[in-house]
């Protein structure tokens, strides 16, 4: 009874009653911390019915310890955003450099993720001793067969699927002119064939960009596709890269779609990013009118994927994971610009959670 009026009377203290206030405080804030860090996160990629993927930066990967957990915990695949592209792989004639594309497979594999691969023959990102190539035809085919067998064995088994051919096609239809197209003829057709030799496993697409609200471009693929079957030339996807912005046309968007899926190939948004400055106005402001018009976009795109036949859905891909990565702003110089679904800190964004929960 002594000892009991004694904490009565220590407790009635202003000062002991301030300390042990205090004390009760950070113990309730670290058991609210504890329950946040033990309860599990409820992952987008872990409700959608497909794979979710990010374009990644094995720079990044290795410097940036957030964005190395974003990418490892919110998606299910990743592309390497420039480490499979032949400049970055066969930087000379007889040399090929796999360091930082495997640094990216040894990442997602220890994650469990698929690996896409991106991309094979394009007309960007050439080393320059393949525009200076001297060569008649066949020396030409065998400089392209070389690059695209050599680098589709080295990732055989690790690597889920192939842009074999990108960007292949102007707006009008027409064939862009490129090294390939100048040099070899029926170009495409032979990239798919070796790549599949190399590979018969490989899911192999045919990837572009801008099919919306351009009729020629998307019946110039949807020909190739109609080509390939009818000569047996093997082709299994189609990549739309997605790059569109708040001001993309719903309707145009949701037609080319549609007549992908209606080829009856595996389809992938595989580039995927929603501008919401496309003028690269410097006064603009991301305030809610325009996160709305990108979450609406997301929602068109999830809720289209969706509807996609289950056997038909590669999956969707962003092009990078963090506004700050995004090409958009980098390679564009177009600093006012939040595309993706993560912000400049690699918080989840408010569209986040409304795709989590309008597509559990
Ligand atoms: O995001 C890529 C950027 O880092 C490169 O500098 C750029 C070079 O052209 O390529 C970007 O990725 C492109 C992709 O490989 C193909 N589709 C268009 C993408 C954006 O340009």
């Amino acid at each position: 009874m002594k000892g009991f009026c004694k904490c009565i009377f220590i407790l009635r203290k202003p000062f002991t009653m301030k300390i042990l206030y205090t004390f009760f405080v950070l113990g309730i804030s670290q058991f609210i911390f504890a329950q946040s860090q033990s309860v599990p996160k409820v992952f987008l990629k872990d409700v959608l019915t497909f794979p979710l993927g990010a374009s990644v930066n094995p720079r990044l990967l290795d410097e940036n310890v957030t964005y190395r957990e974003r990418t490892g915990s919110e998606f299910s695949s990743v592309t390497a955003e420039n480490h499979m592209k032949m400049m970055n792989v066969h930087p000379g004639a007889d040399r090929f450099d796999f360091v930082l594309g495997d640094e990216i497979v040894a990442f997602a594999k220890n994650r469990k993720q698929r690996i896409h691969g991106h991309t094979l023959v394009w007309h960007n990102q050439v080393p320059q001793w393949m525009k200076d190539f001297q060569g008649d035809q066949v020396a030409w085919e065998n400089m392209l067969k070389n690059h695209i067998q050599t680098v589709v064995a080295h990732y055989k088994g690790k690597v889920a699927g192939w842009d074999v051919v990108n960007e292949a096609f102007l707006d009008d239809g027409s064939l862009r002119p490129t090294i390939w197209s100048d040099h070899i003829p029926d170009y495409l057709a032979k990239s798919f064939l070796w790549a599949y030799e190399a590979d018969p496993n490989a899911i192999l697409f045919y990837n572009d960009y801008g099919q919306d609200g351009k009729p020629k471009k998307m019946q110039a693929i949807l020909n190739l596709v109609q080509d390939f079957k009818n000569r047996n030339i093997p082709i299994n996807g189609l990549g739309l890269q997605m790059h569109v912005n708040i001001g993309s046309k719903n309707e145009a968007i949701l037609e080319v779609i549609n007549q992908s899926v209606a080829t009856g190939l595996s389809v992938h948004f595989s580039e995927l990013d929603v501008a919401v400055n496309p003028k690269n106005n410097p006064d603009f402001v991301y305030d809610d009118v325009a996160k709305d018009e990108q979450l609406n976009k997301f929602l068109l795109l999830f809720n289209a994927f969706k509807s996609i036949p289950k056997g038909q859905q590669y999956g969707i891909t962003f092009w990078n994971v963090g506004d700050k990565d995004s090409w958009l702003r980098g390679y564009f110089k177009r600093p006012k610009e939040n595309p993706l679904l993560f912000d400049d800190a690699y918080a989840r964004k408010a569209a986040y959670n409304v795709l989590l929960q309008t597509l559990k």
